[in-house]
Formats: structure tokens, sequence, C-alpha cells
């Protein structure tokens, strides 16, 4: 499994699938989740749409994939990340099931490479460090038939570029 970083913005990246920070409703919302709805166009909320109404809302921690639309990515993968509120042993489990969730989706769909933003760290609060810990260590304690080729941490800002720089050295 390779591990890459980079700094940018996710919905120029152009790999199998770029995973999405949404909300319960995959309908849509601000942050990360803004920018691939604008720039992925109609393509992607029609299928969150038939996803709503074949299963209703996505759980914290779990994993839905659609099409990308517009993007150059192949598919897109919509984890809702916890708000992190006080934190806690819970915010963190489920944090690791985006993590763990989005990549079994990758695989289940014979997909090899994916993109991660910093799930949870923006609009939900979540403490930046903590949470690209939690990703990187969730991400390498996979068993080797569950890892994908490539995995690409997309850092938006500076602080989280340096927190991955860090961690991944
Ligand atoms: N590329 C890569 N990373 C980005 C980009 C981008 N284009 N834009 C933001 N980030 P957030 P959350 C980083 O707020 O905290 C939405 O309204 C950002 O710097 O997008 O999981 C949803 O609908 C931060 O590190 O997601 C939910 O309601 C990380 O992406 C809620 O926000 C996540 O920030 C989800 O909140």
């Amino acid at each position: 499994m390779k591990l890459e970083l980079i700094k940018g913005d996710i919905t120029t990246i152009k790999v199998d699938a770029i995973v999405n920070a949404a909300n319960s409703s995959l309908l849509g919302g601000g942050g990360v989740d803004g920018a691939i709805h604008r720039k992925g166009g109609e393509q992607i909320l029609e299928d969150c749409q038939a996803i709503r109404q074949k299963q209703g809302k996505c759980d914290t921690g779990q994993a839905v994939i659609t099409r990308a639309g517009n993007l150059p990515s192949n598919y897109v993968i919509h984890t809702v990340g916890p708000v992190y509120n006080k934190g806690g042993v819970l915010k963190e489990q489920q944090l690791a099931n985006c993590y763990k969730n989005s990549i079994n989706l990758l695989i289940k769909n014979g997909l090899k490479t994916i993109a991660f933003p910093n799930i949870s760290t923006g609009i939900y609060g979540f403490p930046k460090k903590r949470a690209a810990e939690i990703s990187v260590k969730t991400i390498l304690c996979l068993a080797p038939s569950e890892q994908p080729e490539k995995v690409i941490f997309v850092c938006f800002d500076d602080q989280n570029y340096r927190i991955y720089e860090e961690l991944l050295k």
C-alpha cells in the first residue's frame, strides 16, 4: 500500500474514488461536501437521492458510493464523520469506521486508489491532529487483503499538511 500526501483541493484529484465528508442526509452541505457537489454537478446528487430512497439516511461512520459527475475521479465515497462536541471513545471509533468503511466499499467495488480529506475536522470540530492520527493508524492497521493500492491524504490547509507530514515521516 502506497501512502501519499498532497496539499490542495480534493475535487481536482484523479483517483478511483475521492471521499466526501458528508452529513447523514447525503444531500450536500458546506465545506468539502459543498465543493464536491458544486463541481461534480447533478449526477452526484441524483445518486445520493437514489440511495436515500433505498436506505434512508447514512449513519455516522458508514459510507456509500456514487458516480462522480464532472469530477476527475471515477467515484465519490460519501462518509459521515462524527460531530466532535466533547469527543470521547465513541467519536474516535466512529471516525475510524469512516476510514474502514470507505476503504471496504472501495475494495468491494473493485477499485484501487482513494483520496481522503481530514474527515470531521472542519464544521464538525474534531481536533485536526487527533483526527489525522486516527486516519493514519486505522489505515496502517488494515490487513493486507483489505488494503487499497494507494491512499492519498489531501490537505486543504497548511496546518493539516504539516500534521500529516509529521505523521507520515
Ligand atoms: N479539499 C480537501 N479538503 C477540504 C476541502 C477540499 N476542497 N474543503 C475543505 N476541506 P468539512 P466535516 C477540509 O467542514 O468537519 C458539511 O456541511 C477542511 O479543511 O468539509 O466533516 C457536511 O455536509 C477539513 O480539514 O467537513 C457536514 O454537514 C476537512 O476537509 C459537515 O460539513 C473536513 O471539513 C461535515 O463536517
